[in-house]
């Protein structure tokens, strides 16, 4: 696209802006809950009246003194987080009230042990199955037990009302960013990957959710129109990218980054911060902890056993977005996704007929010129 519109910049320079925000807010006497992953039940912390903020670590300036702690062998998201946490040097996360938490990976759940001296801190006990009934009761119960937490924490009360309100809107915010990455399935796409992820991750970082699924319409409209009228400034014969594998963040410039600077575009973002968690909406019709439940349990995270979920959504993405490749980007020591990479290789090439390329990487710089070196010669392949 040749001209983003201005309230694109709003959006991808959310993280940034959102100190200010969140410090107003504290200011304000409102509560602040961070959180570290997709699991967690993001409409039940609305409901209570707090803003939930995404903590993990997506820089490696904090690892050096979260290695004074913890193993240096251990996922970088996990150190980061936790550095972050241990410096107080992230905004967000000493402004957090309350941290939650979910026993997702053995290296974060045993970090939250830590994390839990240096603040209050809530861990929910995550199945890690998705399609037995007792998953479900357990995990319904744990949300349930989260919000007891937070309505002693914060001294109020959750009712079937303000759930359901935080539901429809958080709903709507998915409708429309289901809408938004969806517009990379024209060719050319719009916008390029690198783009795409800014406002994908800024969402994270805009806490009034009805102010910002305004804003949210009004760009994606101003795009199309830009779009119809001007066409896109990607050429129509990039090579279209999935990216799948772990949280991406830490590594955006140096993976995207690298692709859309050798001839290819990233379309589809399947990890957390893009699909996998937006891909399916509450219930609205039904009581709402049991259909919170049900949403969240399903995420196709390699944390569960079996993980058949996250092959489904490949299948329909990798066509849907009409691939030519797909990256799984795992960080190093993170065991689920590593291992559960096989699986991925064999269905995105013997299924689905596509290229894939595995990466495995940290957040620091020593492997820049490799990672330059295997992706140009992934896209000159395709
Ligand atoms: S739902 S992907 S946010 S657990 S921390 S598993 S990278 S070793 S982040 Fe995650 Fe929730 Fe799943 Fe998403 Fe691996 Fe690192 Fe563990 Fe990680």
């Amino acid at each position: 696209m040749n001209n983003l519109p201005s309230i694109f910049e709003e959006f991808s320079e959310a993280r940034k802006n959102g100190f200010i925000k969140v410090k107003n807010f504290k200011e304000s006497g409102k509560n602040v809950v961070g959180v570290f992953c997709t699991y967690t039940p993001y409409e039940v912390i609305y409901a209570s009246g707090a803003i939930p903020v995404g903590l993990c670590g997506m820089s490696d300036e904090p690892i050096p003194d979260a290695e004074k702690h913890l193993p240096k062998n251990l996922c970088p998201l996990i150190k980061s987080s936790y550095g972050f946490a241990l410096t107080e040097k992230c905004p967000y996360t000493y402004f957090s009230d309350l941290l939650v938490g979910e026993t997702t990976c053995d290296g974060k759940k045993k970090m939250y042990e830590y994390l839990g001296k240096i603040k209050p801190m809530h861990v929910m006990h995550l199945p890690q199955a998705q399609d037995r009934e007792h998953a479900l009761k357990v995990w319904k119960n744990e949300i349930e037990y989260l919000k007891e937490c937070l309505e002693k924490q914060f001294n109020v009360k959750i009712t079937d009302e303000k759930l359901r309100e935080a539901i429809k809107i958080k709903n709507e915010e998915r409708k429309l960013l289901q809408e938004f990455y969806s517009l990379s399935k024209l060719t050319p796409p719009p916008i390029g990957g690198l783009e795409m992820y800014k406002v994908l991750e800024g969402t994270g970082f805009s806490f009034d959710k009805i102010e910002q699924n305004n804003n949210m319409r009004k760009m994606i409209d101003e795009i199309k129109e830009e779009y119809s009228k001007n066409g896109s400034k990607i050429s129509k014969s990039a090579k279209r990218i999935l990216i799948t594998g772990c949280p991406i963040g830490g590594a955006i410039e140096k993976v995207v980054g690298t692709v859309e600077e050798n001839g290819g575009v990233v379309v589809c973002f399947e990890n957390c911060g893009g699909v996998k968690e937006k891909a399916q909406l509450v219930d609205e019709n039904k009581e709402p902890i049991e259909a919170i439940a049900e949403k969240y349990l399903k995420i196709p995270c390699s944390v569960m056993s079996n993980n058949d979920g996250r092959l489904e959504l490949l299948d329909g993405l990798i066509d849907e977005y009409k691939v030519d490749g797909v990256i799984d980007v795992t960080l190093q020591a993170c065991h689920t996704y590593n291992v559960e990479s096989m699986k991925v290789k064999e269905f995105v090439k013997n299924e689905k007929n596509v290229q894939y390329m595995s990466l495995e990487t940290d957040y620091s710089k020593t492997d820049l010129g490799q990672i330059k070196t295997r992706i140009a010669a992934f896209i000159e392949m395709l």
